[in-house]
Formats: C-alpha cells, sequence, structure tokens
C-alpha cells in the first residue's frame, strides 16, 4: 500500500491500513512521514494520554481499567504499550497483552506496542507520530504506557496532552526517588495499589513534592485508585476529562497548547539534531579519530566534543 491508500484507508477506519502506517512512522519511512503530513491537520480530537511510572507501578493494570472505563462511556480507545528496552522485558511484554486480553476482542480497542530499544533520543517523535495516527483514525482517547525509566517517561510525556504519574504507597520509597522533572511533566497523579498499606502517606508526599514543582496554572490533582479492582478509576477519568477540558477550553488553553506544541517541537528536533549529527560525524571519520586521541588522553573529551562538532559544522555548510 502506498502513502494515498493508507490513508484512506485509515480514514475508512480499516484497521489494516492503520496498522500498516504505524509501522512506517515507527520505521521513520518516507512513507511514514506522508502519512503523517497528509494525517496532521486532523488530529486534535483524541485525548492523548501518557501513563508513566516506575516499573510494576501497575500501569499496564490501570490502562486496562481506564480503557474499559472510557468504553462504558462510549468512547473508542488506542492503546499504546512502549516496551521496554531492557532484557528483561518479554514476560512483562506478554504480561501486558495477557491482561488486555478481553479488550482485544472489543471493536472499539486498538491495541499497539512500540520498541523503545534502539531509538536514538527518538522516542517523543515515535509516540507523538503513532499517537497522531491513531488520533486522525477516530480513536476518541489514545492511552500511552511507558514502560521503563527516566528519560523516556519525558519523551513519551511530550506526545501526551494529559501525563498520569503513577506511584504506590510503600514507604514513601518510591515517591521520595521521584525526580521533579517527572512532576512537572504530569498533570494528574495517582497512588495506585491503595488496597495496600501507606497510600495516605503516599499522597502526603506526592502533595509535598508537587509544592516545590515548578508548575503552571493547572494544579494536579492527586487521586487513590486500586486498579485491579477498577475502584478510583471512574475518578481518575473524570480528572483527565478535566485536565482535557482544560487544555482545550479554559482561559489557558491557547497558552497549554503553545507550550505542548512547543515542548514537541523541541523534542524531535532535539532527536533529529542528534541523528544527524551522529550520522555526520561517523560518517566523515572525525569520531574515531577523536575516541582515539581521548582514549590515549592525548585529548580531553569536552575538548573533543567541540572538535567533533565543529567537522560536522564544516560538513553540513559543505552540504
Ligand atoms: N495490590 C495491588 N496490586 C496491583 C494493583 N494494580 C496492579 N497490581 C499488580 O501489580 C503488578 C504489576 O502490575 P502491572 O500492571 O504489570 O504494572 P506495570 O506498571 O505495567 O509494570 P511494567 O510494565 O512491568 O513496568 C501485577 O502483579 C498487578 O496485578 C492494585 O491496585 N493493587
Ligand atoms: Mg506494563
Amino acid at each position: 500500500m502506498n502513502a494515498s491508500d493508507l490513508i484512506n484507508g485509515i480514514l475508512a477506519g480499516e484497521r489494516r491500513a492503520l496498522s500498516r502506517a504505524i509501522s512506517h512512522v515507527e520505521a521513520d519511512s518516507p512513507t511514514g512521514r506522508e502519512v503523517l503530513e497528509a494525517l496532521y491537520p486532523r488530529t486534535g480530537h483524541a485525548q492523548v494520554v501518557g501513563i508513566t511510572g516506575s516499573a510494576g507501578a501497575g500501569k499496564s493494570t490501570l490502562v486496562g481499567a481506564i480503557a474499559r472505563e472510557e468504553r462504558k462511556r462510549g468512547r473508542t480507545v488506542g492503546i499504546v504499550a512502549v516496551d521496554p528496552s531492557s532484557p528483561f522485558s518479554h514476560g512483562a511484554i506478554l504480561g501486558d497483552r495477557i491482561r488486555m486480553q478481553d479488550l482485544t476482542g472489543d471493536g472499539g480497542v486498538f491495541l499497539r506496542s512500540m520498541a523503545s530499544r534502539g531509538n536514538l533520543g527518538g522516542l517523543s517523535e515515535t509516540a507523538t507520530g503513532v499517537a497522531d495516527v491513531m488520533d486522525a483514525a477516530g480513536f476518541d482517547v489514545v492511552l500511552i504506557e511507558t514502560v521503563g525509566a527516566g528519560q523516556d517517561e519525558v519523551e513519551v510525556a511530550n506526545a501526551a496532552g494529559t501525563t498520569v504519574l503513577v506511584a504506590n504507597p510503600g514507604g514513601g520509597d518510591d515517591v521520595q526517588s521521584m525526580k521533579a522533572g517527572l512532576m512537572e511533566v504530569a498533570q494528574v497523579m495517582v497512588v495506585n495499589k491503595a488496597d495496600l498499606a501507606g497510600a495516605d502517606t503516599a499522597v502526603t508526599q506526592l502533595r509535598g513534592l508537587l509544592a516545590i514543582a515548578d508548575l503552571g496554572p493547572w494544579e494536579p490533582p492527586i487521586l487513590k485508585a486500586i486498579a485491579r479492582t477498577a475502584e478510583g478509576v471512574p475518578e481518575l477519568v473524570d480528572a483527565i476529562d478535566r485536565h482535557q477540558a482544560f487544555f482545550r477550553e479554559s482561559e489557558h488553553a491557547e497558552g497549554e497548547r503553545r507550550r505542548h506544541a512547543e515542548r514537541q517541537v523541541l523534542a524531535i528536533t532535539r532527536a533529529i539534531l542528534h541523528r544527524e549529527a551522529l550520522a555526520t560525524a561517523r560518517a566523515s571519520g572525525a569520531l574515531a579519530d577523536l575516541v582515539s586521541q581521548v582514549a590515549a588522553r592525548s585529548r580531553d573529551p569536552r575538548n573533543a566534543a567541540e572538535e567533533l562538532l565543529e567537522a560536522v559544522r564544516r560538513e553540513w555548510a559543505a552540504g
């Protein structure tokens, strides 16, 4: 299928066209770019929601519960599970699929996993593209689960209009180890596994972290949930809806949308710069030379980096 077949297929609601287009977007192929360019003006309908948090926090269980709640509300749901780059991930992915099995038989749900491995700083780019294709395909809600820690989470948050941070009770270790930066990319906080002891303490600690975070006009609510039984999930979906309304309709909507667009453009620019600069550096042979010099301690790494960039600039200037 060429790009226009894919575009027409997606707009006609064909799953096969959607699947193939997403593969093209993941591969960053010319067809993928053409599809994205053509579909972008048709995006903006879906609530794109990122679900992030540390390993085992209950993200997949929560995604399943949110999807079921959205279906009850008559909304269609696209789900993107970002596979971890960890070598221990295979069991977890299988687990994710099994937990979502009842959803895969539902015509109003589309499930897709996406690899984060080997992504040269371009996870924002891919996740944003995949979410955009699902948005254009007409899904009302697109849920993106990030597995993994640190930068992946921030990258995926760039793709989402609303990011939900999933924390757990547990003596506070979990919450206290959270980075302030993560607090700043999340608009809804949820303490999952509220059936375990310490949920209220975790809420209090999150409140403390929020108090010192650099926040805009939106004040992130902190909720409790038990994903396994779906307790607290309707309230979580209500909170997501409230943030989406803020993002789309409040007096701050214009500014929020601009901030989000800026984050997306900058994240993707960073990814492209990174990729292209490294490709140029490698091709020019400058990288290998400089690495040898640093390894031999005849040049320091900072100086080598500057020299490498200089070599890249020369190549680019030469066109
Ligand atoms: N007690 C309790 N356990 C839960 C709850 N939600 C999820 N779990 C359990 O926590 C474990 C991890 O759940 P997942 O949904 O796989 O967590 P995850 O965050 O997706 O995990 P990774 O994708 O591997 O990072 C599973 O054994 C779940 O059954 C909950 O509300 N209460
Ligand atoms: Mg998971």
